[in-house]
């Protein structure tokens, strides 16, 4: 047995969880890890402040790097394993949850919702431009009185001739005000139905939520619907009822499993860093066993969420993953990251409250993450299903 090293050592390395990964995943995990502390860590608490950000240009930065839908196949995809998609996932939300919601909303929600129920010539059409990042995408299921339960929209779309007529308000939609394409569900004749709402056309606009809290880094809008007329051929054809846009979800809500664990860790390594250097009662405030108690303890919780996140993407890439398993990950993972983030910022004291140190913008950005993707309840019912066959969401 080796011995363990008696100077410090990194939480993840506690568990040695670099030697589960392929060569391959550790380099595509440095390359993102290398260009987000070079390209988005320098900006992002201003970004933050100002409740801004340089939303085309992050999306083309994004799209070089090659973070874009990275896990579809074709279309001008990169066709890596979900391990890898999940680590690049890590590595842009070390940064900020922001950052990474925009990678989801346009890789795992908007273009997997194009490269799954979508016709070739919509393939063609926006999958090479979105994976470059010269097209942004967004995801609209979530209404004002429909969130949890998604069946309950009310956003209808009615047939006129060939045509398609859409009404109704989506709420909450991440790249809403800044995106090319929306990807609108609706509910039809023939139950709900996606479409493909190209930014400009008649009666379709998206005024920008602000007064935020949280995700200031990302932009969130509401999507409105006035008799937009669409064509034939802007529905997604192979998507018929709500398992359509639950399927887009279990995409974007692995890549959280992941992400979750990256705020959680630049929480944690800021925390580590600050306990050293600070003295308190003449001391360092990482040599009192109150602070390494709960180093300690965040350390445990952020190896088991790494273990059981690479567990599921292992399941992902076998072609094994099912839906409650995902929920296991989004729950327990989420939970964790913004348990840690709360807990480092006690460590920062006063300086945890500030900008300058990343732990408070994680812990607000996370309370969004706990909410969207299914909240934590949510989730806690999928399982409870799961575990009892009885539904107790109604
Ligand atoms: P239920 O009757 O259970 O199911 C309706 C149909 O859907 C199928 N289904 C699924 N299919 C694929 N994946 C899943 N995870 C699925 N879960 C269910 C089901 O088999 C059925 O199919 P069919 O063919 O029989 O019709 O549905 P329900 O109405 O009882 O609702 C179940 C519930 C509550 C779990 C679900 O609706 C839910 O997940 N609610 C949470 C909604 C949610 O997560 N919204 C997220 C919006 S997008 C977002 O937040 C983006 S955030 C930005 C970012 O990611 O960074
Ligand atoms: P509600 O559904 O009203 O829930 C309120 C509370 O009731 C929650 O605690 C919930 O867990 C609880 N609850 C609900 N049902 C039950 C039950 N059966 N039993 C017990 N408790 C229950 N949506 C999109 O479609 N696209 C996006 O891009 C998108 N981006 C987002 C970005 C941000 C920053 C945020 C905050 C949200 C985003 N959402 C998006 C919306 C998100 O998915 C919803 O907020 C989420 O699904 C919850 O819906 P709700 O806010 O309406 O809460």
């Amino acid at each position: 047995m080796k011995s363990s090293p008696s100077t410090a050592t990194h939480p993840l390395a506690l568990l040695a969880v670099d030697g589960l990964l392929s060569d391959e995943e550790r380099a595509i995990r440095d390359t993102v890890r290398a260009a987000a502390d070079r390209e988005l860590r320098p900006h992002v608490a201003g970004w933050f402040e100002k409740g801004e950000i340089p939303a085309r240009e992050l999306a083309r930065t994004l799209g070089e790097l090659g973070v874009l839908g990275m896990h579809l196949e074709g279309y001008g995809c990169a066709g890596t394993s979900a391990v890898a998609y999940g680590l690049a996932c890590m590595e842009l939300e070390a940064v900020d949850s922001g950052l990474r919601s925009l990678v989801s909303v346009q890789g795992s929600l908007a273009m997997y919702a194009i490269w799954k129920y979508g016709s070739e010539e919509q393939k063609q059409r926006w999958l090479p431009g979105m994976a470059a990042g010269e097209y942004i995408g967004c995801f609209g299921l979530t209404e004002p009185d429909a969130g949890s339960d998604p069946g309950a929209m009310r956003t209808n779309a009615k047939r006129d001739g060939s045509d398609w007529i859409l009404n109704g308000t989506k709420m909450w939609i991440t790249n809403g005000s800044v995106a090319d394409v929306a990807v609108v569900w609706a509910r039809t004749e023939e139950g709900v139905r996606g479409f493909l709402v190209p930014a400009g056309t008649p009666g379709f606009s998206a005024p920008e939520i602000t007064m935020k809290l949280s995700l200031r880094a990302s932009v969130t809008a509401e999507l409105v619907l006035e008799d937009v007329r669409l064509p034939a051929d802007a529905m997604l054809p192979e998507a018929r009822g709500l398992s359509g846009p639950l399927g887009c979800l279990n995409e974007a809500r692995f890549g959280i499993v992941f992400g979750a664990l990256g705020a959680a860790r630049d929480c944690l390594e800021t925390a580590i860093s600050y306990a050293k250097d600070r003295t308190v009662f003449a001391r360092p405030l990482a040599s009192y066993q109150l602070t390494q108690q709960k180093l300690a303890d965040m350390s445990v919780e952020l190896g088991k969420g790494m273990l059981l996140a690479l567990h599921l993407g292992r399941l992902k890439d076998a072609g094994e993953l099912t839906p409650e398993q995902i929920s296991v990950g989004k729950l327990n993972n989420v939970r964790e990251a913004i348990a840690i983030a709360r807990e480092c910022r006690t460590i920062l004291g006063a300086n945890g409250i500030t900008l300058e140190y990343p732990v408070l913008r994680h812990a607000n950005n996370l309370e969004s993450v706990l909410t969207y993707e299914g909240t934590s309840e949510v989730h806690s019912l999928v399982i409870g299903k799961a575990l009892t066959g009885e539904q107790a969401f109604r």
